[in-house]
Protein backbone atom coordinates (compact mmCIF):
# COMPACT_ATOMS: atom_id res chain seq x y z
CA UNK A 1 0.00 0.00 0.00
CA UNK A 2 3.12 2.43 1.32
CA UNK A 3 4.75 2.06 -2.24
CA UNK A 4 1.67 1.95 -4.77
CA UNK A 5 0.55 5.79 -3.86
CA UNK A 6 3.94 7.31 -4.76
CA UNK A 7 3.73 4.67 -8.12
CA UNK A 8 0.22 5.99 -9.04
CA UNK A 9 1.24 9.70 -8.39
CA UNK A 10 4.03 9.47 -11.02
CA UNK A 11 1.66 7.71 -13.26
CA UNK A 12 -0.64 9.84 -13.42
CA UNK A 13 2.36 12.58 -13.83
CA UNK A 14 3.37 10.94 -17.03
CA UNK A 15 -0.45 10.43 -18.09
CA UNK A 16 -0.92 14.36 -17.76
CA UNK A 17 2.66 15.01 -19.81
CA UNK A 18 1.28 12.54 -22.67
CA UNK A 19 -2.33 14.33 -22.84
CA UNK A 20 -0.90 17.54 -22.96
CA UNK A 21 1.77 16.95 -26.12
CA UNK A 22 -1.24 15.29 -27.44
CA UNK A 23 -3.32 18.11 -27.64
CA UNK A 24 -0.22 20.16 -28.65
CA UNK A 25 -0.77 18.21 -31.98
CA UNK A 26 -4.36 18.15 -32.18
CA UNK A 27 -4.18 21.53 -34.74
CA UNK A 28 -2.87 19.02 -37.04
CA UNK A 29 -6.15 16.43 -38.46
CA UNK A 30 -4.60 12.99 -38.56
CA UNK A 31 -5.50 10.25 -40.99
CA UNK A 32 -4.44 7.13 -41.05
CA UNK A 33 -3.08 6.13 -44.29
CA UNK A 34 -2.41 2.31 -43.58
CA UNK A 35 -1.10 -0.48 -40.80
CA UNK A 36 2.55 1.04 -40.33
CA UNK A 37 2.26 5.51 -40.70
CA UNK A 38 0.07 8.27 -40.08
CA UNK A 39 0.03 10.68 -42.69
CA UNK A 40 -1.06 14.27 -42.02
CA UNK A 41 -3.26 15.98 -44.30
CA UNK A 42 -2.75 19.38 -45.08
CA UNK A 43 0.94 19.31 -44.46
CA UNK A 44 3.80 17.61 -46.71
CA UNK A 45 7.07 17.40 -46.06
CA UNK A 46 9.31 15.58 -43.35
CA UNK A 47 8.04 17.86 -41.04
CA UNK A 48 4.52 16.41 -41.29
CA UNK A 49 5.84 12.99 -40.96
CA UNK A 50 7.49 13.88 -37.48
CA UNK A 51 4.55 15.42 -36.64
CA UNK A 52 2.47 12.54 -37.19
CA UNK A 53 5.15 10.01 -35.68
CA UNK A 54 5.04 11.93 -32.24
CA UNK A 55 1.37 12.14 -31.76
CA UNK A 56 1.33 8.14 -32.67
CA UNK A 57 4.21 7.78 -30.13
CA UNK A 58 2.07 9.40 -27.94
CA UNK A 59 -0.87 7.85 -27.92
CA UNK A 60 0.85 4.76 -27.88
CA UNK A 61 2.03 6.05 -23.96
CA UNK A 62 -1.23 7.17 -23.48
CA UNK A 63 -2.54 3.58 -23.81
CA UNK A 64 0.46 2.17 -22.00
CA UNK A 65 -0.08 4.51 -19.07
CA UNK A 66 -4.23 3.43 -19.21
CA UNK A 67 -3.23 -0.11 -18.37
CA UNK A 68 -0.81 0.39 -16.06
CA UNK A 69 -3.50 2.73 -14.01
CA UNK A 70 -6.31 -0.08 -14.43
CA UNK A 71 -4.06 -2.67 -12.90
CA UNK A 72 -3.25 -0.40 -9.66
CA UNK A 73 -6.38 0.62 -9.58
CA UNK A 74 -7.75 -3.50 -9.47
CA UNK A 75 -5.04 -4.32 -6.86
CA UNK A 76 -6.18 -1.11 -4.76
CA UNK A 77 -9.48 -2.42 -4.78
CA UNK A 78 -8.19 -5.91 -3.79
CA UNK A 79 -6.15 -4.24 -0.92
CA UNK A 80 -9.32 -2.25 0.02
CA UNK A 81 -11.50 -5.37 0.18
CA UNK A 82 -8.59 -7.44 2.32
CA UNK A 83 -8.54 -4.66 4.49
CA UNK A 84 -12.02 -4.91 4.94
CA UNK A 85 -12.35 -8.31 5.49
CA UNK A 86 -9.42 -7.76 8.42
CA UNK A 87 -11.88 -5.44 10.17
CA UNK A 88 -14.93 -7.63 10.04
CA UNK A 89 -12.42 -10.65 11.35
CA UNK A 90 -13.87 -12.33 8.18
CA UNK A 91 -12.24 -12.57 4.45
CA UNK A 92 -14.14 -10.96 2.23
CA UNK A 93 -12.28 -12.52 -0.70
CA UNK A 94 -11.41 -16.15 -0.62
CA UNK A 95 -8.36 -15.99 -2.82
CA UNK A 96 -8.56 -19.93 -2.95
CA UNK A 97 -11.46 -19.87 -4.73
CA UNK A 98 -10.69 -17.08 -6.99
CA UNK A 99 -6.99 -18.45 -7.81
CA UNK A 100 -9.02 -22.16 -9.04
CA UNK A 101 -11.25 -20.91 -11.09
CA UNK A 102 -8.63 -18.26 -12.83
CA UNK A 103 -6.25 -21.16 -13.42
CA UNK A 104 -9.44 -23.68 -14.46
CA UNK A 105 -10.00 -20.43 -17.06
CA UNK A 106 -6.72 -20.46 -18.37
CA UNK A 107 -6.87 -23.82 -19.07
CA UNK A 108 -10.20 -24.23 -21.09
CA UNK A 109 -9.07 -20.71 -22.90
CA UNK A 110 -5.76 -22.21 -23.75
CA UNK A 111 -7.35 -25.56 -24.84
CA UNK A 112 -9.79 -23.35 -27.35
CA UNK A 113 -6.88 -21.75 -28.38
CA UNK A 114 -5.07 -24.82 -29.85
CA UNK A 115 -8.59 -25.26 -31.41
CA UNK A 116 -8.38 -21.96 -32.85
CA UNK A 117 -5.17 -21.93 -33.87
CA UNK A 118 -5.97 -25.02 -36.01
CA UNK A 119 -8.75 -23.86 -37.84
CA UNK A 120 -6.91 -20.34 -38.65
CA UNK A 121 -3.24 -21.54 -39.39
CA UNK A 122 -3.41 -25.25 -40.65
CA UNK A 123 -4.60 -24.28 -44.40
CA UNK A 124 -1.39 -22.50 -44.51
CA UNK A 125 0.61 -25.95 -43.68
CA UNK A 126 2.39 -28.42 -45.66
CA UNK A 127 -0.52 -30.99 -44.67
CA UNK A 128 -2.61 -28.49 -46.12
CA UNK A 129 -0.76 -28.27 -50.12
CA UNK A 130 -1.84 -31.10 -52.54
CA UNK A 131 0.26 -33.87 -52.60
CA UNK A 132 1.72 -35.12 -55.55
CA UNK A 133 4.62 -38.03 -55.12
CA UNK A 134 4.16 -42.30 -54.91
CA UNK A 135 5.64 -41.50 -50.84
CA UNK A 136 3.37 -38.82 -50.13
CA UNK A 137 0.31 -40.58 -49.29
CA UNK A 138 2.21 -43.15 -46.62
CA UNK A 139 3.74 -39.66 -45.64
CA UNK A 140 0.39 -37.77 -44.46
CA UNK A 141 -1.36 -41.45 -43.21
CA UNK A 142 2.01 -41.33 -40.69
CA UNK A 143 1.59 -37.68 -40.09
CA UNK A 144 -2.10 -38.12 -39.49
CA UNK A 145 -2.06 -40.87 -37.03
CA UNK A 146 1.16 -39.47 -35.39
CA UNK A 147 -1.24 -35.92 -35.12
CA UNK A 148 -4.29 -37.67 -33.87
CA UNK A 149 -3.03 -40.12 -31.46
CA UNK A 150 -0.88 -37.26 -29.69
CA UNK A 151 -3.57 -34.89 -30.28
CA UNK A 152 -5.95 -36.84 -27.47
CA UNK A 153 -3.52 -37.35 -25.38
CA UNK A 154 -2.85 -33.63 -25.48
CA UNK A 155 -6.22 -32.86 -24.37
CA UNK A 156 -7.37 -35.15 -22.14
CA UNK A 157 -3.79 -34.26 -20.06
CA UNK A 158 -4.13 -31.00 -20.47
CA UNK A 159 -7.65 -30.89 -19.02
CA UNK A 160 -6.84 -32.90 -16.08
CA UNK A 161 -4.07 -31.02 -15.48
CA UNK A 162 -5.89 -27.69 -14.96
CA UNK A 163 -9.27 -29.55 -13.45
CA UNK A 164 -7.39 -31.54 -10.20
CA UNK A 165 -6.34 -27.78 -9.21
CA UNK A 166 -9.85 -26.30 -8.99
CA UNK A 167 -11.93 -29.33 -8.62
CA UNK A 168 -9.14 -30.40 -5.59
CA UNK A 169 -8.23 -26.99 -4.10
CA UNK A 170 -7.58 -26.33 -0.29
CA UNK A 171 -11.00 -26.96 2.12
CA UNK A 172 -10.86 -26.81 5.78
CA UNK A 173 -13.24 -29.84 5.23
CA UNK A 174 -10.46 -32.37 4.67
CA UNK A 175 -6.99 -33.47 4.81
CA UNK A 176 -5.18 -33.78 1.89
CA UNK A 177 -4.10 -38.04 1.74
CA UNK A 178 -0.94 -39.22 1.33
CA UNK A 179 -0.11 -40.91 -1.34
CA UNK A 180 3.79 -41.52 -2.09
CA UNK A 181 3.13 -44.59 -4.93
CA UNK A 182 0.81 -47.21 -6.61
CA UNK A 183 2.54 -49.82 -8.86
CA UNK A 184 -0.33 -50.14 -10.42
CA UNK A 185 -0.82 -46.79 -11.76
CA UNK A 186 2.50 -46.63 -13.14
CA UNK A 187 2.61 -49.80 -15.05
CA UNK A 188 -0.30 -48.34 -16.46
CA UNK A 189 1.12 -44.76 -17.28
CA UNK A 190 4.76 -46.55 -18.67
CA UNK A 191 3.67 -49.67 -20.45
CA UNK A 192 0.89 -47.70 -22.54
CA UNK A 193 2.68 -45.40 -23.86
CA UNK A 194 5.73 -47.65 -24.39
CA UNK A 195 3.69 -49.65 -26.83
CA UNK A 196 2.19 -46.96 -28.40
CA UNK A 197 5.10 -45.29 -29.53
CA UNK A 198 6.80 -47.83 -30.65
CA UNK A 199 4.10 -49.26 -33.08
CA UNK A 200 4.71 -45.58 -34.43
CA UNK A 201 8.44 -45.82 -34.37
CA UNK A 202 8.22 -49.29 -36.26
CA UNK A 203 5.67 -48.33 -38.11
CA UNK A 204 8.13 -44.52 -39.41
CA UNK A 205 11.11 -47.30 -39.76
CA UNK A 206 9.63 -49.31 -42.19
CA UNK A 207 7.74 -46.54 -44.36
CA UNK A 208 11.19 -44.73 -44.09
CA UNK A 209 13.47 -47.39 -45.41
CA UNK A 210 10.97 -47.93 -48.27
CA UNK A 211 11.44 -43.92 -49.30
CA UNK A 212 14.77 -44.15 -48.72
CA UNK A 213 15.84 -46.82 -50.39
CA UNK A 214 14.97 -46.87 -54.07
CA UNK A 215 16.66 -48.56 -57.17
CA UNK A 216 19.23 -46.63 -58.64
CA UNK A 217 19.56 -47.87 -61.58
CA UNK A 218 15.49 -47.94 -62.74
CA UNK A 219 16.01 -43.87 -61.42
CA UNK A 220 16.74 -40.50 -63.24
CA UNK A 221 19.96 -38.99 -61.69
CA UNK A 222 19.60 -35.04 -61.46
CA UNK A 223 21.57 -32.87 -59.60
CA UNK A 224 20.51 -29.86 -57.63
CA UNK A 225 22.99 -27.27 -56.80
CA UNK A 226 21.93 -24.45 -55.13
CA UNK A 227 24.18 -21.48 -54.12
CA UNK A 228 22.98 -18.14 -52.54
CA UNK A 229 20.54 -17.29 -53.84
CA UNK A 230 19.31 -19.70 -56.45
CA UNK A 231 19.26 -23.18 -58.09
CA UNK A 232 20.45 -25.08 -60.54
CA UNK A 233 19.89 -28.24 -61.98
CA UNK A 234 21.88 -31.09 -63.95
CA UNK A 235 20.20 -33.68 -66.30
CA UNK A 236 22.46 -36.74 -66.92
CA UNK A 237 21.64 -37.14 -70.56
CA UNK A 238 21.06 -39.71 -72.44
CA UNK A 239 23.25 -42.11 -70.37
CA UNK A 240 21.81 -41.11 -67.20
CA UNK A 241 25.34 -41.02 -65.22
CA UNK A 242 26.36 -37.59 -63.62
CA UNK A 243 29.54 -36.12 -64.75
CA UNK A 244 32.09 -35.25 -61.88
CA UNK A 245 32.74 -31.71 -60.88
CA UNK A 246 35.86 -30.20 -58.82
CA UNK A 247 35.28 -27.32 -57.35
CA UNK A 248 38.47 -25.78 -58.88
CA UNK A 249 36.68 -26.06 -62.12
CA UNK A 250 34.03 -23.65 -60.68
CA UNK A 251 33.83 -20.17 -63.04
CA UNK A 252 31.44 -17.84 -64.50
CA UNK A 253 30.78 -20.16 -68.03
CA UNK A 254 31.19 -22.99 -65.85
CA UNK A 255 29.48 -22.57 -62.47
CA UNK A 256 29.21 -26.36 -61.13
CA UNK A 257 32.14 -26.58 -62.14
CA UNK A 258 31.61 -29.75 -63.90
CA UNK A 259 34.65 -31.45 -65.51
CA UNK A 260 34.76 -31.93 -69.11
CA UNK A 261 37.70 -33.15 -69.81
CA UNK A 262 37.71 -36.21 -72.54
CA UNK A 263 38.36 -38.76 -69.70
CA UNK A 264 34.92 -37.61 -68.18
CA UNK A 265 32.69 -38.73 -71.07
CA UNK A 266 29.50 -39.14 -68.55
CA UNK A 267 29.44 -34.96 -68.15
CA UNK A 268 29.43 -34.51 -72.44
CA UNK A 269 25.69 -34.79 -72.68
CA UNK A 270 25.16 -33.08 -69.00
CA UNK A 271 22.41 -30.32 -69.10
CA UNK A 272 22.14 -27.44 -66.78
CA UNK A 273 18.72 -25.54 -66.54
CA UNK A 274 16.92 -22.94 -64.44
CA UNK A 275 13.85 -24.76 -64.00
CA UNK A 276 13.07 -28.18 -63.04
CA UNK A 277 11.20 -30.54 -65.38
CA UNK A 278 10.13 -34.20 -64.00
CA UNK A 279 8.64 -36.79 -66.10
CA UNK A 280 5.25 -38.03 -64.83
CA UNK A 281 5.91 -41.89 -62.62
CA UNK A 282 9.10 -41.54 -63.65
CA UNK A 283 11.31 -42.33 -60.58
CA UNK A 284 14.00 -39.88 -60.12
CA UNK A 285 17.22 -39.32 -57.56
CA UNK A 286 18.12 -35.97 -56.37
CA UNK A 287 21.77 -35.51 -56.03
CA UNK A 288 21.97 -32.06 -53.52
CA UNK A 289 25.27 -29.99 -53.55
CA UNK A 290 25.67 -27.13 -52.20
CA UNK A 291 28.25 -24.29 -53.41
CA UNK A 292 28.27 -22.09 -50.17
CA UNK A 293 26.18 -22.26 -47.39
CA UNK A 294 23.82 -25.05 -45.85
CA UNK A 295 21.15 -24.65 -47.89
CA UNK A 296 17.81 -27.37 -47.36
CA UNK A 297 15.60 -28.31 -50.46
CA UNK A 298 12.15 -28.53 -49.77
CA UNK A 299 9.70 -29.90 -52.45
CA UNK A 300 6.09 -29.30 -50.24
CA UNK A 301 3.86 -30.96 -52.95
CA UNK A 302 6.44 -33.77 -53.52
CA UNK A 303 6.71 -33.97 -49.40
CA UNK A 304 10.61 -34.07 -49.65
CA UNK A 305 13.01 -32.09 -48.02
CA UNK A 306 16.55 -32.72 -47.39
CA UNK A 307 19.56 -30.27 -46.35
CA UNK A 308 22.08 -29.26 -48.90
CA UNK A 309 25.50 -29.53 -47.46
CA UNK A 310 28.96 -28.07 -49.15
CA UNK A 311 31.32 -30.66 -49.03
CA UNK A 312 28.26 -33.55 -48.20
CA UNK A 313 26.32 -34.36 -51.38
CA UNK A 314 22.99 -35.48 -50.06
CA UNK A 315 20.52 -37.38 -51.98
CA UNK A 316 16.62 -38.62 -51.91
CA UNK A 317 14.81 -39.89 -54.70
CA UNK A 318 10.85 -39.76 -55.22
CA UNK A 319 8.52 -40.66 -58.21
CA UNK A 320 5.77 -37.81 -59.54
CA UNK A 321 2.92 -38.99 -60.19
CA UNK A 322 0.58 -35.63 -60.99
CA UNK A 323 1.79 -33.20 -64.21
CA UNK A 324 1.64 -29.79 -63.27
CA UNK A 325 -1.57 -29.89 -66.10
CA UNK A 326 -3.63 -32.07 -64.47
CA UNK A 327 -3.00 -30.73 -61.00
CA UNK A 328 -4.13 -27.47 -62.23
CA UNK A 329 -7.77 -29.04 -63.75
CA UNK A 330 -7.51 -30.73 -59.92
CA UNK A 331 -6.78 -27.73 -57.89
CA UNK A 332 -9.15 -25.64 -60.45
CA UNK A 333 -6.58 -22.97 -60.44
CA UNK A 334 -5.18 -22.55 -63.77
CA UNK A 335 -1.80 -20.68 -62.00
CA UNK A 336 -0.49 -23.61 -60.00
CA UNK A 337 2.97 -24.27 -60.05
CA UNK A 338 4.76 -26.93 -58.24
CA UNK A 339 8.23 -25.04 -56.67
CA UNK A 340 11.52 -25.94 -55.02
CA UNK A 341 12.50 -23.93 -52.15
CA UNK A 342 15.31 -23.42 -50.01
CA UNK A 343 13.74 -23.65 -46.64
CA UNK A 344 16.88 -22.65 -44.36
CA UNK A 345 17.69 -18.91 -43.61
CA UNK A 346 20.78 -19.47 -45.62
CA UNK A 347 21.27 -15.38 -45.99
CA UNK A 348 20.22 -12.47 -46.61
CA UNK A 349 18.50 -13.14 -49.80
CA UNK A 350 17.08 -16.64 -48.81
CA UNK A 351 13.82 -15.50 -49.49
CA UNK A 352 13.42 -15.64 -53.15
CA UNK A 353 15.54 -18.60 -53.06
CA UNK A 354 13.51 -20.52 -55.42
CA UNK A 355 13.05 -22.49 -58.65
CA UNK A 356 9.98 -23.32 -60.39
CA UNK A 357 9.58 -27.14 -60.95
CA UNK A 358 7.10 -28.64 -63.84
CA UNK A 359 6.11 -31.84 -64.05
CA UNK A 360 5.67 -33.17 -67.61
CA UNK A 361 3.75 -35.83 -69.18
CA UNK A 362 6.69 -37.89 -71.07
CA UNK A 363 5.63 -36.35 -74.22
CA UNK A 364 6.14 -33.14 -73.18
CA UNK A 365 9.59 -33.87 -71.16
CA UNK A 366 11.03 -35.28 -74.14
CA UNK A 367 9.99 -31.70 -76.14
CA UNK A 368 11.50 -29.76 -73.46
CA UNK A 369 14.56 -31.43 -72.81
CA UNK A 370 15.34 -31.56 -76.77
CA UNK A 371 15.81 -28.09 -76.54
CA UNK A 372 18.25 -27.64 -74.00
CA UNK A 373 21.67 -27.63 -75.16
CA UNK A 374 24.06 -29.98 -73.16
CA UNK A 375 27.66 -29.13 -71.55
CA UNK A 376 29.08 -29.89 -75.27
CA UNK A 377 28.00 -30.79 -78.85
CA UNK A 378 28.28 -34.02 -78.76
CA UNK A 379 26.72 -34.20 -75.79
CA UNK A 380 23.37 -32.09 -77.34
CA UNK A 381 23.73 -34.46 -80.65
CA UNK A 382 23.97 -37.65 -78.53
CA UNK A 383 20.74 -36.07 -76.06
CA UNK A 384 19.32 -35.34 -79.64
CA UNK A 385 19.21 -39.09 -80.76
CA UNK A 386 18.10 -40.00 -77.21
CA UNK A 387 14.10 -41.70 -77.05
CA UNK A 388 12.93 -39.31 -73.62
CA UNK A 389 9.71 -40.80 -73.32
CA UNK A 390 10.53 -44.72 -73.72
CA UNK A 391 12.57 -44.00 -70.25
CA UNK A 392 8.96 -44.25 -68.47
CA UNK A 393 9.57 -47.21 -65.58
CA UNK A 394 6.43 -48.98 -64.90
CA UNK A 395 8.02 -50.16 -61.75
CA UNK A 396 5.54 -48.53 -59.61
CA UNK A 397 2.32 -49.45 -61.08
CA UNK A 398 3.47 -53.26 -60.33
CA UNK A 399 4.22 -52.37 -56.92
CU1 LIG B 1 19.31 -21.16 -49.35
Amino acid sequence: MKIIKPILFLILLAISFSVNSLAANTSYSITQSNSSSYVIAGIGGDDATQAAEDTASNINWLIIGIVVLLIVIISLIFDILTKVGEIQKKPVLNWNKINSKLLFILGVAGLLAVVWEFNKHAPLTINAQPHASAHSAEYEKMFMITLVLTGIVFFITEFLLFWYPFRYKHSDKRKALFFPDNHKLEYIWTIIPAIVLTVLVIRGLISWNRIMSPSTEKSTNIELFAYQFAWNARYSGADNKLGTYDFRKMDVVNPLGVDTIESNKAAFDDIVTNELHLKKDQPVYMHFRSKDVIHSAFLPHFRVQLNVVPGLPTKFAFTPTITTNEMRVKMNDPKFEYILLCNKICGSAHYRMKMKVIVDSPEDFEKWIKTQPALTAKGTEANMAFDWSKEIIKELASK
